[in-house]
């Protein structure tokens, strides 16, 4: 009996000695957090993906995710363009406060973001592919970035450890490749990890990999209604953006028309920098890769030469949609393909059930609709972006959500999953209740913010609210003009009906909410002259 009561004792004193060791405790705590693989592209349409359209493409590596998860329809950006949606992102924060409102100055390291919070709670951080700050990411144990755009051939890449490196291939291929090896190679098994895997594809000049141009250049896509917008119905913003596809695309560097043939058509540059566009990026391939690029471009060329004297306008804006829609969906194909690998790799090894996925863009953008390309407006093309999330367990598989999201709320969203305090001054809202199917007591309206004027595609400054069924925004700087859409009847927002008296209470309370979402944020009259200086003694 003694010797049974002394072995139960010495028994009971390991257990309590060994689960008071911190180590096995942080390895059970972090054994459970979730994984988190961020995947995004660059001014990726929600149109063409074929869980939100099937018009223009099909993506089923990228609608696995969404079956297998949930699509959010009103997912949107608060300031619709690239390196201040990715500082958003990181930091929680609209930019006003982030300081990163424009491409132009480089990002404020001394922000904190949310990959330096996780990184200090145990997990292993990795990114790759686009970041576009203009300096490195901050907590991360590994990052292969591009500088500034990057390419889409041979690519040049800062890295973490080896400085900068080029690399021969397809850059789509190229992220998708070192994010597999990081998995493959230097994941550690004992973390969590958040991985970002960034594409710069299908940003302009839209170049595709060999495999899909060969395809894509023979390829006919439906035009959207709006192609011949005249701009009616709505203020001098959208008439004065130089964003159209018959006159303000280029023709080398967007349209592959070889400048020699330019010249010998005696069409002039639409942008003083065109050319150079179509020697950076075309000329970028090797031998080979020029070879099989001409060998299809060819024919391109070929067939302009002998229609293009007898075109009339309808039919060149009819001639470069088509053209500009097989580049860019070719492009797609390939992050669509880079995904399925990524998806099988976690599958195949065991991840797929503990990794939250979620693929979006850092903004949308316009495939032809009110006859443009690029994004900036708060119009929906570039205000919303695709959203698809898949965490096993979590998310229903195949459910919707058309709720408020915005990527302000990432930070939080992966905070909360991770069980990491979120810092106070973060401004998104945690969107795992919505994850589950919660929907009450999230917010019903969200705040907008763009400024980069007067700068490339001269859209003007401008900030609004949005709502499921209404959108009410403010163009200022070089004008003072309100415009008000109702989403539900007017979804292509072919009318400003600010006016309307039918919509005079709509007016009204929506007024009223904007001006309280500016103060929930901390957004101000000052701030907008504080960053209207920036420009003009940056001019000076
Ligand atoms: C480049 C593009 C523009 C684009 C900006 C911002 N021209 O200047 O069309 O709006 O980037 O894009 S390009 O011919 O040089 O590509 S963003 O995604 O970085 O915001
Ligand atoms: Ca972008």
């Amino acid at each position: 009996m003694n010797n049974l009561r002394q072995l139960l004792f010495f028994l009971v004193v390991l257990i309590v000695i060994w689960s008071c060791q911190p180590e096995v405790q942080q390895e059970e705590e972090t054994a459970q957090r979730p994984n988190i693989l961020f995947i995004m592209s660059d001014d990726h349409a929600y149109q063409a993906i074929s869980a939100y359209s099937d018009k223009l493409i099909e993506t089923p590596n990228i609608d696995r995710i969404a079956q297998e998860g949930m699509l959010f329809t009103n997912a949107c950006v608060t300031n619709s363009i690239c390196a201040p949606s990715r500082a958003v992102i990181l930091t929680g924060k609209h930019s006003h406060l982030n300081g990163k409102i424009d491409n132009r100055f480089p990002f404020d390291t001394t922000n904190v973001t949310f990959p330096q919070l996780l990184h200090n709670s145990g997990y292993q951080t990795a990114m790759f592919g686009k970041l576009h700050f203009g300096n490195s990411p901050k907590g991360f144990d590994q990052f292969k970035i591009l500088p500034g755009q990057g390419t889409y051939y041979n690519p040049d890449f800062i890295t973490k450890n080896e400085g900068r490196v080029q690399v021969k291939g397809y850059t789509t291929d190229i992220i998708t490749d070192m994010t597999l090896s990081w998995l493959k190679e230097e994941r550690n098994p004992d973390n969590p990890f958040f991985l970002m895997y960034l594409h710069k594809a299908p940003h302009r000049e839209w170049l595709p990999a060999e495999r899909h141009y060969k395809e894509f250049v023979k390829k006919t896509f439906p035009e959207p209604e709006s192609l011949f917008d005249d701009y009616e119905g709505r203020g001098s913003a959208a008439k004065e953006a130089e964003m159209n596809l018959l006159k303000h695309m280029n023709w080398a560097g967007d349209s592959k028309i070889r400048p020699s043939l330019l010249d010998s058509l005696g069409i002039p540059e639409t942008e003083d920098w065109d050319h150079e566009a179509f020697a950076r990026e075309v000329g970028r391939q090797n031998e080979t890769q020029r070879a099989a690029w001409d060998a299809v471009y060819d024919s391109v060329n070929q067939h302009f030469k002998e229609n293009y004297a007898n075109m009339s306008q309808e039919e060149l804006m009819r001639w470069r949609y088509q053209r500009y829609m097989q580049d860019y969906l070719g492009s797609i194909a390939s992050v669509d393909e880079g995904v399925g690998q990524v998806l099988d790799y976690l599958e195949e090894n065991g991840l797929a059930e503990n990794t939250i996925v979620v693929y979006t863009s850092d903004q949308g953008f316009y495939l032809g609709e009110h006859g443009w390309f690029d994004k900036r407006f708060i119009y929906d093309e570039s205000f919303k972006t695709p959203l698809l999330v898949r965490w096993p367990g979590v998310v229903e598989p195949g459910s919707t959500n058309t709720q408020m999201v915005q990527n302000l709320d990432f930070a939080q969203t992966f905070l909360a999953a991770a069980e990491v305090d979120a810092p106070a001054d973060m401004q998104g809202e945690s969107l795992i209740p919505l994850f589950r199917g919660e929907t009450e007591n999230f917010r019903d309206a969200v705040y907008y913010h763009y400024y980069e004027y007067p700068s490339v595609h001269m859209v003007k400054r401008h900030y609004g609210i949005v709502t499921e069924d209404y959108k009410l925004a403010h163009f200022y700087y070089d004008v003072d003009e309100w415009e008000l859409y109702d989403r539900k009847k007017d979804p292509q927002e072919m009318n400003n009906v600010y006016n309307d008296s039918a919509y005079a209470e709509v007016v009204e309370q929506l007024h009223q909410d904007l001006d309280e979402l500016r103060v929930k944020y901390k957004d101000s009259k000052e701030l907008d002259q504080k960053y209207i200086d920036m420009y003009q003694d940056m001019a000076n």
